[in-house]
């Protein structure tokens, strides 16, 4: 690689970087105006927020960035990153002509759905800053336990941040965890364009910003001024001119940003006539250069940022606040209703000529560029990002057991379960057990992690002892921290679980190391982290998250944390798949089926919804058909006869008082069915999947049954069913619909409270008398 003069590097960026926001703005515009509209909708596009981001992006991409460094993009500069990678030759043409369109680049970067390489989807604000976070902490847990092959060096994990992203609370959460694990080689870049999407951003929040990250160990660096400014600062009475946009309130800076030369003129002549090096400044200044010396903040200034990037040594984690100008180069910059604003066709044939751009050249590479295209091109290709291709990594699966151990208590909750199978596979010296990492927003213990963590210990940089156990104080935990520990110990904020789930589960993608994340919470508190876990199964991380204690059987923890339409989520979430199990043995089984679903390409992650309710396991031993039962969804527990008439159909902790309802129902119904569900999610899917193959009008039409028809089968055609769980009746509901069957739904559609079992059962309608009634129901 031949290096370039600083000289010559920084002529190049300044071209590059009029191209970018060139490119950028024309896909938009493209997408809006030139490709036909066939339903009228706005396609829409944020050539403001790309323009903001222009200097910081082409300064990062053709200069700073290095193949091991991963970035999340501010979602709605989406198009800057396209344009980026359509000069690398990683985005086709097409694909920029069909922005925002079926099979075209994506509105917001993503991992799953873009061609070019994004190492981060975005889009909910503030999840892809955090992302980068807890990639970091992901990235050391490989590095230091050497999982990965060794060869990577160590990146830097890097978010672009919109200013008005910092608003959303999830990043602090994630700020505040980064500190107390340490978390180094992070660089998150602040488009400070003092707006939003309604309009200006609150002066006094930005003033407290840069002491936040100092307060938790960043360094800040602040781009605030360009070349020019501080030149103009240095001439006589310059210091008067810097306190005076110092103190510019953003609403007025932006508004003047709007104006332009003249507007520049009358306020500084209004506020600081008196000074006679300002009334020079002013003279010497067209309207035009005004404008420019005014907007000559540093986040445009390619060799100013060039120069922040690069002089910061070392792996602190970095806050750089990069002053900006939403909109800057466009008509409408620094307006405050800019945020979704498109350039008008007039508006952009005007910018269309000022950058150079003949017609029809609109998509050429270095179309309006003075810098030879040759020379471009040599320099894109020499840039470092590229220098080791696909960044994308891959790992082999990690090799699973025939069987996961399976506790052979008699009486067993399935959380109690989920706890001594992991303490088994802890004990274990294997490719799974060094493979399993898990992480908990503080209810390690209170969810049945504590063996596993006895066993493996937590996390950390660096070793720390329990010191509990060093002044032997007797506990049954034992908290001790190493480099070699395989829990990460999180505060108790949900969306921290997530997003370090999806990181940790994209592990093998972005560091070359596969895990097998586990994370616990209670059930309830999904909720709490959905969006975070809705955006890790949007980047099809793999993880599994154990949702424990579930439903109305916490009784006496009463309605705040009994969870009600949990398994709806399950149900709903694209790229999760979700199970209840009733007993132990069907852990166990779904426990490794998990593992390998994980790994499979065309897998996901699992959600295991688990209860604390101790209950009676059967004795058996299960048949490879009944262990593929349970993973397709769900078995017969008491086969109905042929042709029965009806069926009771159960899932979860609830199933002691469907069998004692089966038994009092089968004294009537001779034959009568008991099923017990393991996962609604996988034959709901399944049973649709199978309903689309038979609805093709050409091809080979697939008419074998989904495991839910088989399962049914049996049942005459007009059997009633009566479902129930303790969850939203809704789960089990469209059982119902499989055959046409006339079906009572039994399960939870009110907030819970305190009780007990017994009690809450009889109140909510899930005890054995309320099953038998709704047998009575059923059959009239
Ligand atoms: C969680 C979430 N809420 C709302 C939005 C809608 N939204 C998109 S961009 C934006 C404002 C962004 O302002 P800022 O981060 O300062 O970015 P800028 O465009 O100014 O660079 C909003 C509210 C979103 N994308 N995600
Ligand atoms: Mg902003």
């Amino acid at each position: 690689m031949t290096t370039l003069a600083p000289i010559q590097r920084l002529r190049l960026l300044r071209e590059l970087e009029r191209k970018v926001l060139w490119l950028s703005a024309w896909t938009v515009h493209h997408a809006n105006h030139v490709r036909p509209n066939r339903d009228g909708l706005k396609v829409g596009g944020h050539q403001a927020s790309c323009a903001s981001l222009a200097t910081v992006m082409t300064a990062l991409y053709f200069s700073v960035l290095r193949p091991e460094d991963r970035v999340a993009v501010k979602p709605h500069a989406s198009p800057v990153f396209h344009a980026i990678q359509y000069l690398f030759g990683h985005q086709t043409r097409e694909k920029l002509e069909r922005f925002r369109g079926l099979g075209g680049a994506q509105s917001y970067p993503s991992r799953t759905k873009d061609v070019d390489d994004v190492d981060f989807s975005t889009g909910s604000v503030g999840l892809g800053v955090a992302m980068t976070l807890f990639s970091s902490i992901v990235q050391d847990y490989v590095r230091l336990k050497a999982l990965g092959d060794g060869k990577r060096p160590t990146g830097r994990m890097v978010a672009l941040v919109g200013d008005a992203e910092l608003d959303e609370g999830n990043i602090f959460e994630a700020l505040l965890e980064g500190w107390k694990h340490d978390v180094r080689n992070l660089w998150w870049v602040i488009d400070y364009n003092r707006q939003s999407l309604d309009g200006v951003v609150n002066d006094r929040l930005f003033g407290r910003i840069g002491e936040m990250f100092e307060l938790v160990g960043w360094r800040v660096v602040t781009l605030k001024y360009g070349k020019l400014l501080e030149a103009a600062f240095g001439q006589p009475d310059g210091e008067h001119l810097r306190q005076w946009i110092d103190d510019c309130p953003n609403s007025l800076y932006s508004a003047l940003v709007y104006k332009g030369g003249a507007g520049w003129r009358e306020a500084l002549t209004r506020d600081l006539n008196q000074y006679p090096g300002i009334r020079r400044i002013l003279e010497q200044h067209d309207d035009a250069s005004l404008h420019r010396l005014m907007t000559n903040l540093a986040g445009h200034d390619m060799q100013a940022v060039l120069d922040a990037f690069e002089g910061v040594e070392g792996d602190q984690p970095t806050c750089f606040i990069a002053y900006t100008i939403k909109g800057q180069g466009l008509p409408f910059a620094g307006h405050k209703d800019n945020h979704s604003g498109l350039m008008t066709v007039d508006q952009m044939a005007g910018f269309k000529k000022g950058m150079g751009v003949e017609d029809g050249q609109e998509w050429e590479k270095f179309a309006g560029l003075s810098a030879a295209p040759a020379e471009l091109q040599a320099f894109l290709e020499a840039a470092p990002f590229n220098a080791a291709g696909r960044r994308r990594t891959d790992a082999p699966a990690v090799a699973l057991p025939a069987a996961l151990p399976r506790p052979g208590d008699r009486k067993s909750s399935t959380q109690e379960g989920f706890g001594k199978i992991l303490n088994a596979i802890a004990a274990e010296d294997s490719e799974l057990s060094r493979r399993i990492v898990t992480t908990s927003p503080d209810v390690t213990v209170s969810t049945n992690l504590g063996a596993w963590v006895n066993r493996r210990g937590l996390w950390a940089h660096t070793e720390a002892e329990d010191v509990f156990r060093e002044l032997k104080v007797v506990s049954a935990q034992l908290w001790r921290k190493t480099p070699g520990g395989q829990h990460v110990e999180l505060g108790i904020a949900e969306n921290n679980l997530f997003i370090q789930l999806a990181a940790l589960g994209l592990s093998h993608q972005l560091f070359g190391a596969r895990l097998l994340p586990i994370g616990t919470l209670y059930d309830p508190f999904i909720a709490r982290g959905l969006d975070a876990l809705n955006y890790a199964c949007y980047q099809d991380a793999r993880f599994m998250v154990v949702a424990t204690p579930s439903g109305v059987t916490l009784a006496p923890e009463g309605g705040a944390h009994q969870s009600i339409h949990t398994p709806l989520i399950g149900i709903g979430q694209p790229g999760l798949l979700s199970y209840e199990p009733a007993h132990v043995d069907e852990l166990a089984v779904i426990m490794r089926h998990g593992f390998e679903y994980m790994q499979q390409d065309k897998g996901g992650s699992v959600y295991l919804r688990l209860s604390t309710r101790s209950l009676p396991q059967p004795e058996r031993t299960l048949s490879p058909q009944q262990e593929a039962d349970i993973v397709a969804g769900g078995y017969w527990y008491a086969p109905p006869e042929p042709g029965a008439d009806i069926a009771i159909v159960a899932m979860g902790a609830v199933t002691p008082e469907a069998i004692a309802a089966h038994e009092s129902v089968a004294r009537d119904f001779a034959g009568a069915g008991l099923a017990v569900l393991t996962s609604p999610d996988r034959l709901h899917a399944d049973w649709l999947a199978a309903l689309r193959n038979r609805g093709r009008t050409t091809g080979l039409i697939d008419r074998s049954p989904s495991p839910v028809e088989r399962l049914l089968a049996p049942l005459s055609r007009d059997a009633r069913l009566v479902t129930v769980l303790d969850g939203h009746p809704l789960a089990l509901s469209w059982l119902g619909a499989v055959r046409g069957q006339r079906t009572v739904p039994l399960g939870i559609e009110a907030f819970g409270q305190s009780g007990d079992i017994p009690d809450l059962y009889r109140t909510y309608k899930l005890d054995a008398a309320a099953i038998v009634d709704a047998v009575a129901r059923a059959i009239q």
